[in-house]
């Protein structure tokens, strides 16, 4: 499929005699559907196509913790008497259940990681989570929360036979104040249902990530992610309100605050956001949400080098300013393989070693477009930017941010990816991909052929967080590129003093790494505050802490 030929009315080339009319004064109402295109949430496929191995297989170094009890027929009854109802309960202790029924809960989305669980439970309620809890801490049962499973660091699935705890069951809307726009919602909530319940309302979720159609906004809160807006809406450490969460022992943690300002000591929900299910089963939250921006543009420019994508970012801040929604980098190589896997064609003609996506926001649409134009025109001028478009209607929008979306998913296709999302200063942040492809190239570990285990190294991500996604594209996964790849690459990032972790956590992939950025006094404080909450440490286990 080419997608350039599909997109009627072409996209309006950058710097032309018709950049006169702004897109957004001819659809006003862009923003408005963006997220609200199809009604039923968009259920992502998972990468690969390979058979997965067990994580026991491929991390043998991993051992059982004693102090965990085995599951017993009793056990499970306790959990049939409390649940009461059989679609809430995936039982392959005692029931005949299928190996089918219980990978979905076992398998990463990755397919990298795969656990041996052969229980899930689906509670319907806080309190149900909270029986569940203090059930599996008095019988030392460990147990694994698990939301919509697209989390990118093997820390949604169990690694022995933990219990899965999913929140899938648990999905209402409870609360929202069209005048503050806070939104109360339980955690199984999917993220874009959320986002188009608030469309409705004029609002929108501060939150937008690829996996929007499948991750739940319990999930997101205990990953901490940050996705393609945070440089306008700030990351959820400032958004969210409030939390329920139940604690290992069942002890209910209301702090359901619909306050945006508190000072009235220690803000413990903060512990909640990012703990990726280390202390406790966050239950629901409350969340600010801003008003949703009538007017949205996206342009998408080919750039000649990383020098200049930093200089476009420049500007774009300093000539956008307020609207300025989304800045994305992407490099040529990570385009191609979603345009590979898509079977998809540039929407730009030419090949440009760098890419942009830009998106700006706002609630005037003539002062928005006044202000693209003139910032396009500039750029384009002072040669910044080679050439570009901007997006003339909704779908031509979606497309555009598609390609964008689409490349952490096409990066899986050819059976396997390694990957890395980090922070470094934006002066170096391009450079760890470039060291990174040289270094597979000199192993022997990259080409063309099935001989080679590396596709592709490419790099993407949120320029505008300083948030580089390193993804290492591979036909099968391979001791020797994991080898080539660890520690070098958290050395790397050392180096620069950047983060190990921008926005997808620790869980499994990155524990043994905390220590390249986080001291030891900071570990150990985390260490007590794991044993405070959690002194049997079931919560999670085997994962970051
Ligand atoms: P899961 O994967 O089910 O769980 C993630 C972690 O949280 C696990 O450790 C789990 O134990 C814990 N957990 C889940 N629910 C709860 C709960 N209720 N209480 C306590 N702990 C819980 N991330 C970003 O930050 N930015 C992005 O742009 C982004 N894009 C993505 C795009 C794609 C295509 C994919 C597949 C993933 C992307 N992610 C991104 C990863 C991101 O972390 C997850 O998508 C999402 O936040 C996790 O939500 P989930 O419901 O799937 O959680
Ligand atoms: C994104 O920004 C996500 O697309 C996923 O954070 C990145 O898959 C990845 O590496
Ligand atoms: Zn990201």
């Amino acid at each position: 499929m080419a997608c350039r030929s599909k997109l009627t009315p072409v996209l309006r080339r950058v710097a032309t005699p018709s950049l006169k009319k702004s897109v957004a004064a001819a659809h006003p109402a862009v923003y408005a559907t963006r997220c609200i295109s199809s009604t039923a949430p968009r259920q992502l496929q998972a990468s690969g196509t390979r058979g997965a191995k067990f994580t026991t297989d491929s991390y043998p170094e991993i051992k059982r913790d004693e102090r965990f009890a085995q599951l017993t027929k009793e056990h499970v009854d306790y959990f049939k008497s409390l649940l009461g109802n059989d679609s809430a309960i995936v039982d392959g202790v005692t029931g005949e259940m299928a190996k089918d029924d219980l990978q979905p809960f076992n398998l990463d989305w990755m397919r990298k990681y795969q656990g041996h669980c052969k229980l899930v439970l689906k509670p319907g309620s806080t309190e149900e989570v909270s029986k569940i809890l203090k059930y599996c801490n008095d019988n030392k049962l460990a147990v694994v929360p698990q939301g919509g499973n697209t989390g990118l660091v093997g820390g949604s699935v169990p690694v022995f036979d933990e219990i899965v705890v999913s929140t899938s069951r648990m999905k209402q809307i409870r609360f929202f104040d069209e005048v503050s726009g806070i939104l109360v919602a339980d955690a199984g909530v999917v993220l874009e249902v959320a986002d188009q319940f608030l469309a409705e309302k004029g609002y929108i979720f501060p939150l937008d990530l690829g996996a929007k159609g499948s991750c739940q906004i319990g999930g997101n809160v205990s990953t901490n992610a940050g996705g393609l807006r945070l440089l306008r809406y700030g990351s959820l450490h400032g958004t969210v309100l409030g939390i329920e969460a139940v604690l290992p022992d069942g002890t209910i943690l209301n702090d359901l605050s619909k306050l945006r300002k508190d000072n009235t000591g220690y803000d413990l929900k903060q512990l909640f956001i990012g703990a990726e299910g280390t202390i406790g089963m966050i239950t629901a939250i409350s969340i600010h949400c801003p008003q949703r921006s009538k007017a949205v543009n996206v342009a998408f420019l080919g750039v000649e080098s990383y020098e200049k994508m930093q200089q476009a970012f420049r500007e774009a801040k300093t000539q956008l300013g307020e609207i300025l929604s989304a800045f994305e980098l992407m490099d040529s190589q990570s385009l191609g393989l979603y345009y590979k896997a898509k079977d998809a064609e540039s929407a730009l003609e030419g090949e440009h070693p760098f890419y942009c996506l830009i998106e700006t926001s706002g609630s005037n649409s003539d002062h928005d477009s006044e202000k693209l134009e003139a910032f396009l025109e500039d750029i384009m001028s002072k040669e910044i930017v080679a050439d570009g478009v901007v997006a003339q209607d909704e779908t031509q929008l979606r497309s555009l941010w598609n390609s964008r979306e689409g490349i952490s998913e096409a990066s899986g296709h050819w059976g396997g990816v390694y990957k890395y999302d980090v922070s470094i200063p934006l002066k170096d942040m391009y450079q760890l991909v470039e060291d990174v492809r040289k270094r597979m190239e000199d192993a022997g570990l990259k080409g063309e052929t099935d001989d080679y285990p590396v596709v592709d190294v490419v790099g993407y991500g949120h320029m505008g967080d300083s948030n580089l996604h390193l993804n290492v594209a591979v036909r099968r996964y391979d001791k020797k590129v994991e080898e080539a790849l660890e520690p070098y690459v958290y050395e790397w990032i050392n180096s620069k003093n950047g983060s190990i972790s921008a926005e997808h956590g620790l869980g499994l992939a990155k524990k043994k790494y905390i220590g390249y950025s986080r001291n030891e006094t900071t570990v150990g404080l985390m260490k007590q505050i794991k044993n405070l909450y959690d002194p049997n440490g079931i919560m999670n286990p085997y994962k970051y802490i």
